[in-house]
């Protein structure tokens, strides 16, 4: 596919959810350089980068998209041929795709040793690595039952409980509102991530925070799953994750937005939930308390503080 049709399908989140965001990325960007015609490496870097600045201007929030688009260009290094360049760029695309097939699989083997038989578990929007848990644990035997929000104004609670039914899960289908009604018959909440700050918080979508807070207040358990790349380097240095806001037609029609004058709709598409609510982070290297991202970051994103303040990336991402 090619570069500015697969940033076109991000934006319009015909491809969503944050590690496929990740993993069309990088094959765009592999499928960009081996479609390029550019005779001089300095040609094709000036060419792979623009390709990369149009997927980074898709959609703000989900850090694996940055993260997956330096990590595939850092496949271009210096002083190479233009043959080398596109070579590298390619080999780092692929595996950066194998990686993170292979995190969502690991994450799924541990996160559903946290979910026991008979528990009831909540989960919100769509997360490919929540729902590998949980249905990792329905295929270990145990005997489990979910109740699935319904995800204003998107809907992806649709395709969650379509999952959960294909995998053969007893499911709830329930309205976003409904969760503090239901918190009290229900063990664990798991979730995914969009993007993880070096201080545990996690962003994910527009109520789970809301969730996250019913379960606390309940004494219900938090269990986040995020691979990685999910985790952002540059909140080391104080900077705060764009929340996107998408448009209000999302959430009402702009024939009756119109008749509303007074009305502005507003659609943020992530909320953060604080660390403190959260219990645990489950990543492909094992679970973690979200009080350990800054680790995750140094030693699995190769990111370090350099001389002027300035993070260094030390080493490549490396989810293997
Ligand atoms: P996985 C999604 O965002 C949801 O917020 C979901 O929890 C998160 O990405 C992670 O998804 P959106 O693209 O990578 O629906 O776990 O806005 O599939």
């Amino acid at each position: 596919m090619i570069v500015s049709e697969t940033a076109d399908k991000i934006k319009r989140m015909e491809i969503r959810g944050a590690g496929r965001i990740a993993r069309a990325a990088a094959e765009a960007l592999r499928d960009g350089a081996l479609a390029s015609r550019a005779v001089t490496t300095e040609a094709f870097r000036q060419e792979m980068d623009m390709a990369a600045a149009t997927l980074l201007s898709t959609r703000p929030t989900a850090v694996s998209l940055p993260n997956a688009v330096h990590m595939v260009m850092a496949g271009i290094e210096k002083h190479l041929t233009v043959d080398e360049a596109k070579a590298g760029l390619v080999t780092r695309a692929d595996e950066f795709i194998r990686s993170s097939q292979h995190a969502v699989e690991r994450i799924a083997g541990f996160g559903s040793r946290h979910i026991r038989d008979g528990d009831t578990i909540l989960t919100h929007c769509n997360s490919e690595v929540a729902l590998g848990c949980i249905i990792a644990a329905h295929k270990e035997g145990k005997e489990i039952e979910v109740f699935a929000t319904e995800v204003r104004p998107r809907n992806q609670g649709l395709i969650t409980i379509k999952t959960l039914n294909d995998a053969g899960i007893k499911t709830n289908f329930i309205v976003d509102s409904a969760v503090r009604s239901f918190i009290h018959d229900v063990d664990l909440v798991v979730v995914g991530a969009d993007a993880v700050t070096v201080n545990g918080a996690v962003v994910n979508k527009i109520g789970t925070s809301q969730v996250a807070h019913a379960a606390v207040e309940a004494r219900v358990n938090v269990m986040v799953a995020a691979e990685t790349y999910k985790f952002a380097p540059r909140t080391i240095l104080g900077e705060l994750i764009k929340i996107e806001e998408r448009a209000g037609s999302e959430v009402l029609p702009d024939e009756i937005a119109k008749t509303l004058p007074n009305v502005t709709v507003r659609n943020p598409a992530f909320d953060v939930t604080p660390a403190e609510y959260i219990d645990l982070i489950v990543t492909e290297k094992g679970a973690i308390p979200p009080q350990m991202a800054y680790v995750i970051i140094r030693d699995y994103l190769g990111w370090e503080i350099g001389e002027f303040g300035d993070p260094l990336m030390t080493g490549g991402l490396n989810n293997e």
